[in-house]
């Protein structure tokens, strides 16, 4: 996994940069072209070891000060703050800037509902009725015999406190399980509005307040808590409203998707409202005789990262890939036009995109990028936007001058799995529930539960964490949930097929193979993180695997992570209960006070805790080891009878519950 130095003079063999065939051979094109991408920056730039390890502090003018992280309590900053405090301000700062990204994007979400539920946007509507109707029961809003305007608003009423409410609890706090809030409340970092948290975290993490690791810590886990349970679970649930709740959907995943034949359009982000318009755009038939007048066959709409996820769980919309080949599928000379939104669009799009006479537009007011053109994507009159976008690139497709190189390859899978399709999925129509997911759990078919999720990285050999760790973790009868760049990585691999699941221990297969099901379960995006914590208090309230998230037998882990993002993730999921191992590398130094109270101390307080190791092997051992230890303080270590449940039993059950 290791790749070679920087300065070396030898080429890195592109095999060692990524498992993904087509990126690689995009890789290799794009060498042939004299074409720079993120892969080889991150080969010709060294990563800063201070920065690495979290010991410079650039706070204030009085530095910035630089600390030894081999010596890390031999010196401390010119204010005085030791490495613990600076360690901690810094990881706080990723901590606000995750969470204000997913809040702002769930806020986003939230405004475009509110329009459309007072009727001020027709161009998009409630798709989803009985998941309004759910979500609003979930936070108390009366919903019998009520309009759907009427419920709609009060939910939007309700939701907004997520993000502005200066005191008191945020809706979604009703959803956790109440051992969990019991010990938030204990410790309080039960959230309060998003905007609140972010902003207490900006001014506890400036120079000269606080100054206590432990306390910094609690507003870190109460502002990502603000992002899972707040702004990344607000737009998960907005955006199923408005756009549809995912059920399972076969769909094509890999630069395949992209045809010569046709005019390419990939959109690449994190919001799905542009995209879901660009999918009205390419079906308008003016805009498809255009396309065919231009002598293609048709419009070809594709989705990369994110908001790719969404439109691949939603619809089936084809994915052409995840973060680390965005640059790489431009290479292909086959992408007419990429229109971007907000996150994880890297600068280097719009030199690559220049070299392949592609069209690189950023939609969104928060991103625009120099050299890129901007046409501004106005939800009020969104199809000015995606129709503009259409029509150059049939422009593009017109006048195309490189030769195409589109690597063939495309993987089949099944995707979509939300929380409420499991719930059917595992219990049926009539007796949906968790109770078929806890039984196997207890039973022993199923180990335990990993949510494997996040980016990749061109620091390691893209998707190769992600799929060799998700292969171990369902050969000793893992079940693995995902979401993001890591479900692409694993789509990719081929592992989306019910048929996968003969690389599943005995018991996970004995499952798949009785339900249909792959024995990796994909949700969506990166904000679809939430589904996995709605799942998690399901497991909970259904009985019988402990009476908090922290007693259950799961893990999670991003193997690849990259950004402040996902930061902020692992920190929410750590304080929901979960154990959490970041591969990569770890922004802190090892034998600190504030090492140990990530990777130690917050499981004694009752939360999860964190775990580092960038090798795969190992990190599924250390998951596996962490659900085999929960399995044994719920007493399911020792080899339980298999009970055959038949539905009588069943109805017996669901009686007694
Ligand atoms: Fe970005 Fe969301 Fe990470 Fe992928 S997984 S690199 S954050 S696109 Ni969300």
């Amino acid at each position: 996994m290791e790749k070679e130095e920087s300065g070396s003079k030898k080429p890195v063999n592109i095999k060692d940069l990524t498992i993904c065939e087509a990126t690689a051979r995009m890789l290799e094109k794009a060498r042939r072209d004299g074409v720079e991408t993120a892969f080889d920056r991150a080969l010709n730039m060294k990563a800063c070891p201070i920065g690495a390890d979290s010991a410079c502090c650039k706070h204030c003018a009085m530095g910035p000060c630089r600390l030894n992280s081999r010596d890390p309590y031999g010196k401390v900053g010119v204010c005085g703050a030791t490495i613990d405090t600076i360690m901690a301000r810094n990881f706080g700062r990723m901590v606000a800037a995750g969470a204000a990204c997913h809040n702002d994007h769930g806020m986003a979400m939230l405004a475009l509902f509110r329009e459309v539920a007072n009727g001020n946007n027709e161009d998009y509507k409630i798709k989803d009725p009985h998941k309004l109707e759910d979500v609003a029961r979930s936070v108390g809003i009366e919903v019998e015999g009520r309009s759907i305007k009427e419920i709609a608003l009060d939910l939007y009423k309700e939701l907004e406190r997520t993000y502005t409410q200066v005191e008191g609890e945020i809706p979604f706090a009703k959803r956790v399980p109440e051992k969990t809030l019991e010990t938030w409340r204990k410790h309080g970092i039960v959230p309060r509005g998003a905007m609140r948290e972010i902003m207490e975290l900006m001014n506890r993490t400036h120079m000269g307040v606080d100054q206590h690791y432990e306390n910094l810590t609690k507003q870190c886990s109460r502002t990502a808590l603000a992002d899972g349970w707040g702004g990344s679970m607000v737009a998960t649930e907005i955006c199923d409203i408005l756009f549809g709740t995912p059920t399972p959907v076969s769909a094509e995943v890999n630069m395949g998707v992209l045809k010569e034949s046709e005019v390419n359009i990939i959109i690449h982000g994190h919001e799905p409202n542009l995209f879901e318009s660009m999918l009205v755009s390419v079906n308008e038939p003016s805009l498809v005789q255009a396309a065919k007048d231009a002598g293609a066959k048709g419009i070809n709409l594709v989705g990369m990262c994110c908001s790719g996820a969404e439109m691949l769980s939603r619809h089936g919309i084809p994915h052409a890939g995840n973060f680390m080949s965005t640059e790489a599928i431009l290479v292909t000379g086959a992408v007419d036009a990429m229109a971007v939104d907000i996150q994880c669009i890297k600068q280097g799009l719009v030199k690559v995109a220049e070299c392949y006479n592609t069209y690189l537009f950023t939609t969104n007011p928060r991103c625009h990028i120099e050299g890129a053109p901007h046409i501004e994507f106005n939800e009020h009159d969104p199809r000015a936007c995606t129709d503009e976008i259409v029509i150059k690139a049939i422009t593009r497709f017109k006048n195309r001058k490189a030769p195409i190189d589109i690597p063939n390859i495309k993987n089949i899978g099944i995707h979509g799995f939300s929380h409420e399709y499991i719930n059917y999925m595992l219990g049926g129509t009539f007796r949906g529930s968790y109770t078929p997911l806890n039984d196997n759990i207890i039973n022993g078919r199923i180990r335990g539960v990993a949510g494997v999720v996040g980016c990749t990285n061109p620091r390691v050999r893209q998707d190769w964490v992600h799929v060799e760790l998700v292969k171990e973790l369902i050969k000793n009868d893992v079940l693995v949930l995902q979401t993001g760049c890591s479900q692409i990585a694993l789509a990719k691999a081929g592992l989306y097929t019910p048929e996968a699941a003969c690389l599943a221990g005995p018991g996970l297969r004995e499952v798949c193979e009785t339900v249909g099901m792959p024995p990796v379960l994909g949700m969506g995006s990166c904000v679809d993180n939430s589904r996995i914590l709605v799942a998690a208090s399901q497991m909970v309230k259904e009985g019988g695997l402990g009476n908090s998230i922290a007693d259950l037998p799961v893990a999670g882990a991003a193997p690849e992570w990259m950004s402040e993002k996902a930061i902020c993730i692992g920190q929410y999921f750590v304080a929901s209960g979960v154990y959490t191992v970041f591969g990569v590398t770890f922004p802190i130094i090892e034998n600190t006070k504030f090492h140990k109270l990530l990777f130690e101390g917050l499981e004694q307080q009752g939360f999860g805790k964190w775990g580092f190791t960038p090798d795969p092997y190992e990190m599924a051992k250390m998951m596996i080891a962490h659900i085999d230890k929960k399995r044994k303080a719920l007493g399911l270590d020792k080899g339980k009878e298999r009970v055959l449940v038949d539905m009588a039993a069943r109805r017996e059950m669901s009686a007694a519950a």
